[in-house]
């Protein structure tokens, strides 16, 4: 079998997506999802100007050469950019392997490791009260795990609130980055109360999370996990981008609200010294991010040794396709945690016809051959490409901060 084709597909049914696919001379083909949010083009150019040519020709069974081939073989190597292209061709690559095995991909990592894989969802609110109310609507969704995000008070919308949180329509409401104004110290004061209301609320069984999306210095995400730890979160995740990997020792050292992180990382190399020391609890990497089926897999292995669990980025810029290759992974992985799944419209399910099923509080892959995710060209079409932006985060002084 050849590589007879590589498309980059471009579409925005509410959002922008990345898709390749990658057509056999026998027919089968593959697909891989390549998206990275608000820099959709730059993975566009990057595979068709760069990797297209490089397969043509190749045999798709090859993929841990083909994957060598464009990690090593480019030099410049990693980088969010590189790393979303060659996860769509590896994802595209397994999913091609395991239609050829006529099997689903679940199957050729090693079988089932669980039934069903658990999943959390999104909450949030503008008040504590409406957070709460959105955790109880999920609970009665069947959700067993919430992450929950509130308002500031004093703040306009922050990340994950609801209105104002532009990131979760894909940015597309505005064609320049929404600006969004960040406290700290009124952040810290109001996140612990949050959490007391809601076990208050919901007793202990459910799996509460929260995402701090690295807006903490250490000191303060230690500060943050210790007055957190009477609520016994699930995790606090992201407090400290992860650029000093040492800087997580502080936060170690201080508190036992268990840590997630690495949504954005790309490959090993970015969590090695996190892992080595333990000084996380769950690895966030994903199969779009992190070198497709290929370099997640190196990467859980690897978090195994240290009893870190596993745990996927799948918010609505994370595709069905990448949703589904992400539920076979976790299926198989044997130091699964959990996986994200904030949902998809019916625009994009339609978009990204798929296998894969979620009920309540979980996910299974589905029995197709591959990793069972499509997607309609037709329709897609229809949808083209629109230019848009993750917001940015100032302090209330004006100063820069990360988002
Ligand atoms: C996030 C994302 O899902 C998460 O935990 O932090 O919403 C993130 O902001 C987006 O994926 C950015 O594209
Ligand atoms: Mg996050």
């Amino acid at each position: 079998m050849k590589i007879k084709d590589v498309k980059v597909i471009v579409c925005s049914p509410g959002r922008n997506f990345v898709t390749v696919k990658i057509v056999t001379d026998e027919g089968l083909y593959g697909i891989g999802d390549g998206t990275v949010n608000g820099r959709e083009l730059s993975v566009v150019s990057y595979l068709q100007d760069h990797v297209a040519p490089l397969l043509i020709g190749r045999d798709p069974a090859q993929i841990e050469d083909i994957w060598q081939y464009l990690y090593r073989g480019a030099y410049w190597r990693r980088g969010p950019i590189t790393m979303a292209a060659i996860s769509a061709v590896d994802m595209a690559l397994w999913d091609i392997k395991a239609k050829a095995a006529n099997m689903p991909l679940y199957q050729l990592l090693g079988g089932a490791s669980r039934q069903k894989v658990m999943i959390y969802s999104h909450a949030q609110g503008m008040s504590i009260e409406e957070a709460v109310d959105a955790v109880g609507k999920k609970r009665d969704e069947g959700h067993v795990a919430i992450r929950c995000q509130v308002g500031i008070p004093g703040l306009p919308a922050v990340y994950g609130t609801g209105k104002g949180a532009k990131q979760d329509r894909g940015g597309m409401v505005e064609a320049l980055p929404h600006e969004e104004v960040w406290s700290t110290s009124r952040y810290m004061l109001h996140i612990p109360k949050l959490f007391a209301r809601l076990r208050d609320v919901y007793g202990d069984d459910l799996h509460l999370l929260h995402d701090t999306h690295h807006r903490l210095t250490p000191i303060e995400a230690a500060r943050l996990g210790k007055d957190l730890e009477p609520f016994r979160l699930f995790w606090l995740e992201d407090p400290v981008p992860a650029e000093l990997q040492e800087g997580y020792r502080l936060i170690r050292q201080h508190t036992t609200t268990p840590i997630a992180l690495g949504e954005v990382f790309n490959t090993i190399w970015d969590a090695r010294l996190l892992m080595e020391e333990q000084l996380i609890d769950y690895i966030r990497a994903t199969s779009v991010h992190a070198g497709g089926v290929t370099g997640l897999r190196r990467i859980f292995d690897f978090a195994s040794v240290y009893h870190i669990r596993t745990a996927c980025h799948g918010p609505m810029d994370v595709s069905p396709v990448a949703m589904g290759t992400n539920a076979h992974i976790d299926l198989w992985v044997p130091n699964f945690g959990i996986q994200e799944f904030s949902g998809y419209t019916p625009l994009m399910h339609e978009v990204f016809p798929h296998s894969w099923v979620q009920e309540g509080g979980y996910i299974h892959p589905g029995e197709a051959p591959g990793h069972g995710v499509d997607i309609d060209e037709a329709l897609a079409s229809k949808h083209p490409y629109q230019r848009a932006y993750l917001p940015v985060n100032r302090l209330e002084d004006g100063t820069l901060w990360h988002w």
